[in-house]
């Protein structure tokens, strides 16, 4: 027996320190394509994602809901789990980092770590974000004081650590990474880390805190807990049993094969992580490949900005496979890409109602019409059907091509030239026409079966991408039995039974109004109630606040260029306002008290450094706190809930 080829894909574990929105659902749907791509070639494939669920910022957030870390926590993984089933996520674990079974790992590692010399303990001093968990030296910080990521007001930090000696390993880590060229994807970011980090020299990197408790405490100096990418990066072995005494995991899919990150986060799997696993005594990852980032408003969606789009609403109108299509298909996997309800609509009505749909709709039609409902036995291939059937037959090899790449939307863009050729093919032979002369069933049958088994390999390769939508085809093409889906029944054009019945059913993708699906989706936003969630979690606490707190907030005096109603709310105001030179959108729910025009001109006092929110599908950036009124012109202070829940007016 040939022993069964493995292969170990990972996507970051990502923090529930909020919901997880499209930018983690990109990563998630880019790795159960290649678990799936890999299941489907014959692999025994092992996909693992989870949550990251330590570190100051998760000890806050839930600090200010007076409830403990975990409490906060668990209805939050909870949520994603639910995400991923309804993405039609199949992965083979979910790990949480305060599993016990990861808990004991990372304290085991920790340990050895310090035994070996590896970890030592010192003091840190230096500027913190807790929002971002990051340390920043004096010259990365923006105006004196700011995290140039999240653009919060960072805190001095100074308290006893351990440091991991990270420039012992330099000079090996160069060297591997020279000698590996496929370790990192792309390569320019292999280039980068060398150039940015490695060549200029490793610092020690703090790997303990004692000023937060919530992490996993250093059994053998309790008074620390290991801080965030020891804790972290663990994971993608501790899900494999590592250290337990139990090695039948990691045996089998250690090293992995791809691990899949965010470019944010490439240098600490491609510099910690190699070094923390050479340091143990372990071989690298096959492949670390970084992705680019999903976008909104030309800005990086996250968690920390507020500017997200959520799956839920998106997959609750079009399907799973709809969104995981497009954000598959719309930008090349390692660039950016700007994500709009636009382009979403866009393509699913030209690549999924139309090129695609319409293909399956057409076939299962004329098989019904003219071979009485049944795959008709093909004839004599002709120049144009052997062209397409050379096409066809060449499109596996193609697809896998680019997916040992990780170019998903190249390999789509094959599959859809297929079905290009396919909707031409039918232009080309006219089977309306060949269906009105008897003479020409032969052929006509010819036609239809080039069709129909076309379609069975265009369904058998989407399988990856799109998991719902091959068993919607298969009936339409009179498919049933489970070895004309597999892989290997792609290695030859023709096995499709005729005599096979067909079923019809609906439209695979109905085809969509633009304009009325963007006013859905804008109204399902506001309604969406994460968002709403999201949005009440960053209002001020109604409590007391300190000094410091005051000092976050960045007060201004702005004037309304321009005020107008909101389409379709009876209480929101949209705003442009001018801050000297800067120009903001901001939308306020007080149209129940002022009438716009007459708001034109006048002054507004705004807390302009809050975190955008989409409010109604407008970014709002910032929130008026007074205005002045309609008749004496003096300023009136507006109540905090006002501005978010299209609610009450003026206190
Ligand atoms: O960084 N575009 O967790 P995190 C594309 N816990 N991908 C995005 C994205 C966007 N706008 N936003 C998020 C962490 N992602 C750590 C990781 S791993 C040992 C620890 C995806 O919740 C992308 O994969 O901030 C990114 O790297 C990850 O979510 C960050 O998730």
């Amino acid at each position: 027996m040939p022993e069964t080829k493995t292969f170990y894909v990972t996507t970051p574990i990502y923090y529930p320190s909020g919901h997880m929105h499209i930018g983690h659902t990109y990563t998630t749907v880019a790795a159960d394509t290649i678990a799936r791509f890999k299941k489907l070639t014959g692999y025994d494939t092992f996909f693992l994602t989870g949550t990251d669920e330590h570190g100051q910022k998760i000890e806050r957030r839930a600090k200010e809901k007076g409830v403990q870390p975990k409490q906060y926590i668990d209805p939050i993984v909870e949520e994603t789990q639910d995400m991923w089933a309804m993405m039609e996520i199949e992965y083979n674990d979910f790990i949480r980092t305060t599993d016990e079974r990861h808990v004991r790992v990372v304290q085991d590692i920790f340990k050895r770590f310090y035994e070996q010399g590896d970890i030592y303990k010192s003091e840190y001093e230096g500027q913190y974000c807790a929002e971002c968990e990051a340390f920043w030296t004096p010259s990365q910080l923006k105006d004196g004081n700011l995290c140039p990521d999240c653009g919060r007001p960072t805190e001095l930090v100074r308290e006893e650590s351990y440091f991991f000696k990270m420039n012992k390993y330099q000079d090996w880590l160069i060297d591997y990474i020279e000698n590996n060229p496929g370790f990192i994807q792309p390569e320019s970011r292999a280039n980068e880390m060398l150039q940015n980090f490695l060549r200029p020299g490793l610092q020690d990197l703090c790997v303990s805190r004692t000023s937060f408790k919530w992490g996993i405490q250093v059994d053998f100096d309790p008074k620390h807990v290991v801080y965030v990418w020891i804790d972290a990066l663990a994971n993608y072995i501790s899900a494999l049993g590592y250290g337990t005494g139990d090695d039948t995991l990691m045996q089998k899919y250690w090293p992995a094969d791809v691990q899949l990150v965010g470019k944010e986060i490439v240098r600490f799997h491609v510099i910690y992580w190699p070094i923390m696993l050479h340091a143990l005594g372990l071989p690298l990852p096959k492949k670390v490949f970084a992705h680019g980032w999903l976008l909104f408003g030309n800005d990086k969606m996250s968690k920390s900005k507020g500017n997200v789009a959520y799956p839920q609403p998106i997959v609750r109108r079009y399907g799973a496979d709809a969104l995981r299509y497009y954000l598959l298909r719309e930008m090349p996997f390692g660039a950016d890409g700007n994500y709009t309800n636009e382009s979403l609509i866009t393509r699913i009505n030209s690549d999924l109602a139309n090129d695609l749909g319409n293909l399956v709709s057409r076939t299962s039609a004329m098989i019904i019409k003219y071979c009485g409902g049944k795959v008709p036995v093909p004839g004599e291939y002709f120049d144009v059907d052997k062209t397409l059937i050379q096409a066809v037959e060449a499109l596996p090899v193609q697809v896998e091509t680019e997916m040992d790449s990780l170019q998903f939307s190249r390999a789509l863009a094959h599959i859809w030239r297929i079905i290009g050729d396919c909707n031409r093919y039918i232009d080309a032979t006219q089977p309306w026409v060949l269906g009105k002369n008897p003479d020409e069933k032969e052929r006509l049958d010819t036609v239809l079966y080039v069709l129909a088994e076309a379609l069975r390999f265009v369904a058998v390769l989407l399988w990856p991408y799109m998991p719902a939508t091959p068993d919607k085809i298969y009936g339409q093409i009179g498919i049933r039995e489970a070895q004309d889906k597999t892989w290997d029944s792609l290695a030859q054009f023709g096995r499709l039974t005729p005599g096979a019945g067909i079923e019809r059913k609906g439209a695979l993708f109905p085809r969509l109004e633009l304009d009325k699906e963007l006013e859905a989706l804008s109204e399902d936003d506001a309604t969406e109630p994460n968002a709403q969630e999201e949005a009440s979690a960053i209002a001020p606490d109604k409590g007391l606040i300190s000094m410091d707190d005051f000092e976050k907030l960045d007060l201004r005096v702005a004037r309304v260029e321009q005020c107008e109603k909101v389409p379709k709310s009876e209480k929101l105001l949209k705003f442009t306002l001018s801050l000297g030179t800067q120009k903001r959108t901001v939308v306020s729910g007080i149209a129940g008290s002022y009438e716009p025009e007459k708001l034109v001109g006048t002054q507004v006092v705004l807390l302009s450094n809050l975190a955008p929110r989409k409010i109604k599908g407008i970014i709002s950036e910032g929130m008026i706190l007074s205005a002045a009124s309609n008749d004496d012109k003096t300023l009136k202070l507006l109540t905090v809930e006002s501005d978010i829940e299209d609610g009450a007016g003026i206190s």
